[in-house]
């Protein structure tokens, strides 16, 4: 079945529709009116794999962070929409991306369960135009939409172009390995409730199923 999903969103902030393939070959097509950020979504897409269209028309006389908080947050509900009830992925994913001079790790679990850990400094407050504290923002949005514990480190880094770059690849790298398919991986993969062995209609990531017995 294809894991294709598109997101519509318009509040008094932000305008967007975001389509993405999950297993796509890293297509972008990204106008978001921020060129900082288009960069770092078209390395994101690049990746991860995952083709990624995004339209957005936000409030940028205000400044740019309702636009990459709900870019953010219609990426997460993308994925998740397309990962449906997790079943068959390999639901971890980590990678290490050196970018220049910068070290970065990111590590996801997209479990359902959502915690954010950003160990990030940026040594600049701002990244061109680009308000440094977005980065941030944005993975925030994607975690708490998506359903995914986020750890991001950075290692070392100097260049803010450089550190949001490596945070950005390492998060798609992390992200590919996550939504693949596991051949071996029958159920959801969760040994909770012995999922992984007996998958039951019932047990959804982050949804208890009812008590059957105490
Ligand atoms: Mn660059």
């Amino acid at each position: 079945m294809p894991r294709t999903a598109t997101v519509s969103r318009k509040t008094a902030e932000t305008d967007i529709v975001l389509s993405i393939d999950l297993d796509g070959t890293g297509k972008a097509d990204i106008q978001t009116g921020l060129g900082f950020f288009d960069h770092m979504l078209t390395l994101l897409a690049g990746h991860s794999l995952i083709d990624l269209s995004v339209r957005c028309t936000g409030d940028l006389h205000v400044d740019g962070h309702h636009t990459v908080e709900d870019v953010g947050r219609a990426l997460g509900t993308a994925v998740k929409d397309c990962l449906g009830d997790r079943r068959g992925i390999r639901r971890y994913g980590h990678a290490i991306i050196p970018m220049d001079e910068s070290l970065a790790t990111v590590a996801v679990d997209l479990g359902g369960r959502t915690s954010m850990v950003f160990a990030v400094d940026f040594p600049v407050p701002t990244i061109g135009m680009f308000d440094a504290q977005l980065v941030e923002v944005f993975w925030e949005s994607v975690a708490a939409t998506l359903g995914a514990n986020f750890h991001a480190i950075l290692h070392h880094g100097r260049n803010g172009h450089h550190i949001a770059e490596a945070v950005f690849k390492a998060a798609a790298r992390a992200i590919r390995m996550a939504v693949e398919v596991d051949p071996r991986q029958r159920g959801v993969p969760s040994t909770r409730f012995g999922a992984a062995r007996a998958p039951s209609p019932d047990v959804r990531f982050g949804i208890l199923p009812p008590l059957t017995r105490c």
